[in-house]
């Protein structure tokens, strides 16, 4: 660990009613007390831990700013160093001066993430732990905020060191029979770590598969509207935006690029995607405006299909339909308000998705379609159990990684292979979670996560 005591401005750059600026490290309370003052200019020591004081941060004979000091002696701090938390006035100008002046009298400016790196080194935290802290401030749903806190609380980092715990338990057996084949015997043995081995899979699989819904959960479900021309694509987009975000006309090709918009949904961020109709054209712009229309189709969660039912279905419905028919789906009949004349059954033959009838413009249905939404992607309803879902590609990566390796300690034992085969590829398993709760992994990687951390944090 880089040695020192650091300091940051822990609040952001612009003017607010307070700006924090944090020190942590040995020297944080001899520093203060250089700094920091009474009314009448008296010095304040720093006796007691987990108290507040007023005073004033002098800069020699300058008075920077009037301040309450707050003192938390390590162990018991967010770093588990001794930390002061400085509350000043919220001007840039102010906390810019009032982190000056603690530099100039002995700490080193921190890196970006360098406190919660401390509290992963100095044991406050592991390594998932330290993750869901940025989680935490980059959460911008319900659900994400939710599930970043339970990692925050450790639920990972429970459920890795019991699936460790496990590994580790059988790994050593194998090995104390391998040393003492006279009293410990390993016959049979094969069958019982099989069924172990396959239970770890079960849990495995289940924790590698929540990563997709992990993700929706952290960054938005991946929406996307397609229809041909004038179906009322831009117009159900306003709809759900509450806005006039996109230009509705009764002009064919009105829409030529994507627009993107983010709407909560009962603590869901839904991001979508208006796109160009889709049709056959010459127009140059519009063409590449329905190749992005295809390519999102593709990358989302879900499709939105709208229809016209005002008019009959032709080669452009035909081609989306085949576009979309094997991803999850809704399809919109709108304008409902007029004579419907398109060929519902037709539509429910091919697609056999959930369809809804609505109209953009008397603003009907989208109940429907949020209890709709609310099957298909929570079972009807929304309600955030402590499960533990993955929402970091690091993570899923070496849950892969502990998979690969269980399979081979399964096939071994298929195979019939001496015992130590099995315990090569087992701990190799227990590295590779552990690297998930920051046990065992280098230095620069350690380094590498946390500089993506911001600044103060
Ligand atoms: N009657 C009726 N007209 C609608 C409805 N939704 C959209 N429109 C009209 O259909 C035309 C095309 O709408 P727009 O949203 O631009 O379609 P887009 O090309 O699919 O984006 C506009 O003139 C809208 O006012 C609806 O529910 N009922
Ligand atoms: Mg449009």
């Amino acid at each position: 660990m880089k040695k020192g005591t650091i300091a940051a401005i822990a609040t952001a750059m612009s003017n607010s009613g307070i700006g924090i600026v944090r020190i942590s490290g040995d020297e944080a309370f001899e520093i203060i007390e250089k700094i920091f003052f009474t009314r009448k200019k008296e010095k304040i020591k720093i006796k007691e831990s987990h108290v507040i004081h007023y005073g004033f941060i002098m800069d020699g004979e300058d008075t920077i700013d009037e301040v309450l000091v707050m003192v938390m002696k390590g162990p018991r701090s967010y770093t588990g160093e001794d930390t002061i938390e400085i509350n000043c006035h919220g001007g840039v100008y102010v906390v810019k001066k009032v982190l000056e002046t603690v530099i100039k009298n002995g700490a080193r400016p921190a890196e970006p993430g360098e406190f919660t790196k401390r509290a992963f080194l100095n044991g406050k935290m592991d390594l998932s732990q330290a993750e869901a802290v940025i989680d935490v401030i980059e959460s911008k749903n319900e659900y994400a905020l939710k599930s970043s806190v339970s990692q925050l609380k450790g639920s990972m980092h429970r459920k890795i060191d019991e699936m460790r715990g496990e590994i580790l338990y059988h790994t050593a057996f194998i090995e104390t029979a391998l040393d003492d084949p006279e009293h410990i015997s390993v016959d049979g043995y094969g069958q019982v770590l099989l069924d172990k081995v396959d239970d770890l899979l079960i849990s495995l699989k289940k924790l590698i598969d929540s990563a997709d819904n992990g993700r929706m959960l952290k960054e938005g479900i991946r929406t996307v509207i397609v229809g041909k021309p004038n179906a009322g694509k831009s117009s159900l987009m306003n709809l759900l935006v509450g806005e006039e975000r996109a230009i509705v006309t009764d002009i064919a090709g009105t829409t030529r690029d994507i627009l993107e918009e983010n709407v909560q949904f009962e603590g869901v961020s839904l991001n979508i995607v208006d796109t160009a109709g889709i049709r056959k054209t010459e127009d140059v712009v519009e063409k590449i405006g329905v190749g992005k229309a295809i390519s999102h189709a593709n990358d989302a969660d879900l499709v939105i299909y709208v229809v016209d039912a005002s008019r009959k279905l032709d080669e452009n419905d035909y081609e989306i339909m085949d576009l979309i028919g094997d991803k999850r789906a809704i399809v919109l009949v709108n304008k409902s308000d007029l004579e419907s004349v398109v060929e519902k059954e037709e539509i429910d033959k091919r697609l056999r998705k959930p369809m809804i009838e609505i109209s953009a413009k008397e603003e009907t249905g989208i109940r429907e379609l949020e209890e709709t939404l609310k099957k298909m992607f929570f079972n009807g309803e929304i309600s955030f159990n402590d499960e533990v879902y993955i929402t970091n590609i690091r993570h899923k990566a070496a849950l892969m990684d502990a998979r690969e390796s269980l399979r081979k300690v399964k096939e071994s034992i298929e195979n019939q292979m001496p015992e130590d085969f099995y315990s090569i590829d087992l701990m190799d398993a227990y590295e590779s979670l552990g690297s998930i709760t920051g046990e065992t992994i280098g230095e620069d990687l350690v380094n590498e996560i946390f500089s993506k951390f911001c600044m103060g944090k």
